[in-house]
Formats: C-alpha cells, structure tokens, sequence
C-alpha cells in the first residue's frame, strides 16, 4: 500500500525524504532535455542528410553565415545549463546542510559491516532505528579501509574515510525498512556491507529508546539478508552507557586527565571544557574550528596543531590504543562540557 504511494516508478527506488523527490526532479528534467536535444540533433542529421543527398547535377550554394541563427544557438543552451546549475547547487546543498537540530548518530564502517552508535550508548550492528520525520545527521568514520555509505531510498551518499569524520544527513519521510550499501568499488565483500535502517513512529521510537518490543509499520526491504558477521560483531563492553558518559570514563581511564582539566583551568594541556564549536588559537598564530575533525587529530596526532601557550608534549594516540567507538565517545564528551 504504502509502496504504491511512494514509489517513483520508471527504475528508481521509492522516495523516502524531500531531498529525494528534489533530486529526482532534477533527474528527470536532465533525462526529458536530453531525450528532447538528442531527437532534435540527431533527427535534424538524418532528415537533411536524405533531403541533400547526392544526387547528379545537384550543386551545393554558396552558404553564408547566419549571425541569428548562431546566436540562438548559443544563446538557448547557455540558459539551460545555468537554469541546470542552479537547480543542481540548491538541491546540493540543501542535501549537505543538516539541520542545527538533528539527531546525531555515529557510523562506523569496518570490513565489512556498519556499526551505529547512539547518544544513549547503545551499539547496534547492520540497524539504525530512527524517528519519523526527525533530521538525522549520521557522523561517519571507518576502522580499516575506504567504504562507502549509501541509501538509495533517501538519494544521500557520502565517502566513510579511516582517519577522519564525514557526515551525511536525511529526515525520513516513509515509516518502515530502507535498504543501505556500501558503493565502495574495491576489496571483496563491499557489496555485502548491507545494513537496514527502521524509520518508526514517535511513539514506537519511543519504545525502541526503551528496550520495550516495538511494531515496524510501512514499506518492508526484500533482501533481509543481514550478513552474519553483522551478529559477531564486538559490542561496546558499557553499551547502554550514554555516549558522553562512556568518554568521560575513558578520558579517565586513558590518562588524558593527568594534563587536562574538565573545568576551565589550565594544566600541562588545555581544559576540555567549552571548546568544541569555538576557535581555539594556535601557536603559529592561525585559527582553527574545534570541531569533530579537529579534536580526532588532536588525539591521533597531536603536533599537528598545537594550541598557543603549551608545549607540544602530548603523546600521539594510535588506533590500538583508541579504537573507533572509544574515540567517537570521547568526543561526544568532549561537545557535552559546554
Ligand atoms: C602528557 C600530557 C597529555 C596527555 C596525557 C594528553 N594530552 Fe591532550 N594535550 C596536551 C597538551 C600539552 C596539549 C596542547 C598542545 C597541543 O595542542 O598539542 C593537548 C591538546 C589536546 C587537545 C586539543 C585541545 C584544544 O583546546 O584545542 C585535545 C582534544 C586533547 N589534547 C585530547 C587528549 C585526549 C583525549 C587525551 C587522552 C587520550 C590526551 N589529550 C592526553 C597534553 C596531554
Ligand atoms: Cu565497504
């Protein structure tokens, strides 16, 4: 019923956001110009080709220029494909813009499974569970090598890159089952990197956020084949630990507190507290966002940007010593003291 209504139809997957339905728009005026042009030029070739065949005692005139025709020409594609950029750029960017209140998830790709980790701690394998019409911004990184996230029902997908967070974002407008890939081309079992996402009801979220059993209404994917993988995955030891909370343990556990404090005073590092979101001001004079991104190479290599006013003595912390979910709790910690 429902995939009666949403469905596009023609070869393309259902539309579960707005930003879908704008793609898709675009998608189709690009195809029908296409088809338009391709009739008029090519059938143009075809039909003069026969009328102006060879034929004996036939000679071509002298053809001079005809600056109207040429200007019309010109003039017609040339705002078409500007009428092209900027239906493309306001579609662009409302798909990399998301919103200031979405709900933030953590992805993590490793080979060759999707983990999700939510504020709330919890760690699910192969399954994001979302709210209906609530935006979400998915906050991406990989364990090992390069993947690629991929919703086709949402027309959203973004690079996952080891050693640094990209993001995606999309508000689902379709309660039920929408499908994920990995698009990534090389290595074996990309392709197998299948995970679902559950689009729910306020109340049934609700009761998903609860550990209480839920009802998955809407459209169904066909291919339930969740690899078994997925199952074996490891599972955060302090899962249903909020997330901020589990980073506060490990800058504890870590001995990052040894050099920095949590409440604004000054030690052999800076204090952690109302960083993130402001400038932080270097040695070198420049200014950098202490965003997602800043404070993952502050920790993994941590003269690369040194803070004005301290001495770059901080260790750098490899991979084994701070996994992928260690790191994306620490940070939710450290965006949690302002
Ligand atoms: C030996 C002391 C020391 C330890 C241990 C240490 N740090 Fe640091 N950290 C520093 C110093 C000094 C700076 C400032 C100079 C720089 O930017 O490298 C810093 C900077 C930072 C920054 C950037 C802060 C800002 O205001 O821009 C972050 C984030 C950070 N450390 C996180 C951590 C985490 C997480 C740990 C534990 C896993 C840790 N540090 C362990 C000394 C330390
Ligand atoms: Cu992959």
């Amino acid at each position: 019923m429902l995939n009666k209504v949403y469905t596009q139809g023609l070869g393309l997957p259902l539309q579960g956001s707005d930003v879908a339905v704008a793609w898709d728009s675009l998608y189709w005026f690009l195809l029908w110009l296409s088809v338009f042009f391709f009739i008029l030029v090519v059938g143009g070739m075809i039909y003069f080709a026969v009328i102006y065949r060879e034929k004996p005692g036939r000679k071509t005139k002298y053809i001079v220029d005809d600056h109207i025709l040429e200007a019309t020409w010109t003039i017609i594609p040339t705002i078409l494909l500007l009428v092209i950029f900027a239906w493309g750029w306001g579609v662009y960017k409302k798909m990399i813009s998301a919103p200031a209140d979405s709900m933030e998830v953590r992805v993590i790709g490793k080979q060759w499974l999707w983990n999700f980790q939510y504020e709330d701690g919890r760690l699910e394998t192969g399954k994001l569970v979302v709210p209906l019409n609530k935006p979400i911004k998915l906050i991406m990184s990989s364990e090992d090598v390069l993947h690629s996230f991929f919703i086709p029902n949402f027309r959203v997908k973004q690079d996952v890159v080891p050693g640094m967070y990209s993001s995606v974002w999309f508000q689902a407008k379709v309660p039920g089952e929408h499908q994920v890939f990995c698009t990534e081309y090389c290595g074996t079992s990309h392709s197998g990197m299948l995970a679902k996402i559950e689009v729910l009801e306020p109340a049934q979220y609700e009761l998903w956020k609860n550990n209480k059993p839920y009802e998955l209404s809407g459209v169904k994917i066909k291919s339930t084949e969740i690899i078994a993988a997925m199952q074996s995955s490891a599972k955060l030891a302090n899962a249903n630990v909020p997330l901020p909370e589990q980073g506060r343990k490990l800058v504890e556990a870590k001995g990052c507190l040894a050099c920095h404090a949590l409440d604004g005073s000054k030690k052999i590092g800076p204090s952690y507290k109302g960083i993130f979101g402001h400038e932080v001001e270097l040695a070198d004079g420049s200014k950098v966002m202490v965003d997602e991104n800043y404070i993952r190479e502050s920790i993994e290599k941590p003269q690369a940007k040194v803070v004005k006013g301290f001495n770059p003595v901080m260790p750098p912390y490899t991979k084994d010593m701070i996994g992928e979910s260690e790191l994306n709790a620490i940070v939710a910690y450290i965006k949690s003291l302002n």
